[in-house]
């Protein structure tokens, strides 16, 4: 079979999802699948030029004008933008087929519509841009014929499950490990520390995700993002924990037939069907799930003991900016839990606060996002921090 080359650009080639979709694209049997054209760090220089060494893309950018320095100094062919505008204009680029977006941060929102607005497929890794602008990315993603491919385990699960026909689906089932604190009590969760919370009984993530799962924010971000992603109101959306982390979610169709995608734990696969879809490609194979000897346990979410899942259903639903505020004012109020300056409870009802406080802008600009993103930052930042402090 003839195949043609797709040109990829992989933002955030250093971070967890990127370096797993360097190892997926060294994993495929057919090398000539995909051309690393562009790749993008924030400051992992040491990496990032051993990464540029083996996948010789012809334009980079990194975090800052030192580092382009850096990288220019040692590849004098490349061409090298660095900050937030050099990102952007790295997604500028026609040429392009498909872009992973593996950033974390609001910084990945402005190079993906660029990127959309070329009509480039964007396999999807950064949460924020659906959850900051979910409806102007999609509006975008339609009128330019574009795939939004999530690489999410759960959102793939939905893709794989429904092979992309979401105007079948009646309703889809998230699942949720549950995080370590499924079965403690809500004034042990309220009281833990940032080391009890980064103990994390299925996948090894970063911190700050680590975080979100233990207070079921990060269910309640995906929530959002899967509203967005597959067009169905909040009330078609159920999440449901699955402590075992073997189904990864689920679809139910209008005929009632339920279809789930079941797999040991692993990135690579969602990675790779992302880049790959429709097609299933041979490289990276995931270990094979043994149906004996499993059980598979399902519950209902407790709102009382993760108040986080409802306040982010609340924030969908509301819509417009009030899921910027939410994610704003998650974000600082976890670092701030990780630096032992406030308790976990108080993330949950810092959150609810800025929400109480905020004045909804339906149908917003980006600027109005922007703006709104930074007034909750600033605030949350500079409130004056009330909680426990943690002896971690
Ligand atoms: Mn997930």
């Amino acid at each position: 079979m003839h195949t043609t080359t797709k040109n990829l650009a992989i933002l955030g080639s250093t971070g967890s999802i990127g370096t797993q979709t360097l190892e997926v694209l060294e994993g495929l049997n057919n090398k000539d699948l995909f051309n690393v054209q562009s790749m993008s760090c924030g400051g992992n220089i040491e990496l990032f030029v051993n990464q540029i060494k083996k996948f010789r893309p012809e334009r980079v950018c990194v975090g800052t004008q030192e580092g382009a320095r850096e990288i220019k100094s040692i590849f004098k062919n490349l061409e090298v933008f660095y900050g937030e505008e050099g990102l952007i204009e790295l997604a500028d680029d026609k040429t392009l087929d498909i872009m992973l977006t593996g950033t974390s941060g609001y910084v990945g929102l402005k190079p993906t519509l660029k990127a959309i607005s070329n009509g480039v497929d964007i396999a999807l890794a950064n949460k924020e841009t659906l959850v900051m602008a979910g409806n102007i990315v999609t509006a975008a993603a339609r009128k330019n014929s574009v795939n939004i491919l999530p690489v999410d385990s759960e959102h793939s699960a939905i893709l794989q499950s429904s092979n992309g026909k979401y105007e079948l689906l009646n309703k889809i089932i998230i699942t949720a490990s549950g995080g370590p604190f499924l079965h403690r009590s809500p004034d042990e969760i309220k009281n833990c520390t940032a080391a009890d919370a980064l103990k994390h009984p299925r996948w090894n993530m970063g911190k700050k995700i680590t975080i979100d799962s233990a207070t079921l924010m990060n269910k309640g971000l995906e929530v959002i993002e899967a509203h967005h992603l597959f067009n169905l109101p909040y009330e078609k959306i159920e999440v449901v924990i699955h402590p075992e982390s073997l189904v990864h979610s689920a679809v139910e169709f209008k005929d009632g037939s339920t279809v789930a995608q079941i797999g040991v734990p692993s990135m690579h696969i969602p990675i790779q069907y992302a880049l790959t879809y429709p097609n299933r490609e041979t490289g990276i194979k995931s270990n094979s799930f043994n149906f004996v000897g499993q059980t598979l346990t399902f519950e209902k979410p407790d709102f009382e003991k993760f108040p986080c899942l409802k306040l982010a259903f609340e924030a969908g639903k509301t819509g417009g900016t009030m899921p910027v505020v939410l994610n704003a004012a998650n974000e600082i109020s976890v670092h701030k839990f990780l630096k032992g300056e406030i308790g976990m409870g108080d993330i949950f009802k810092t959150v609810q606060k800025e929400m109480e406080n905020h004045k909804v802008i339906q149908n917003p600009t980006l600027d109005e996002i922007f703006e709104v993103d930074k007034e909750t930052r600033n605030r949350v930042s500079n409130a004056p921090c009330s909680g426990r402090l943690q002896s971690n």
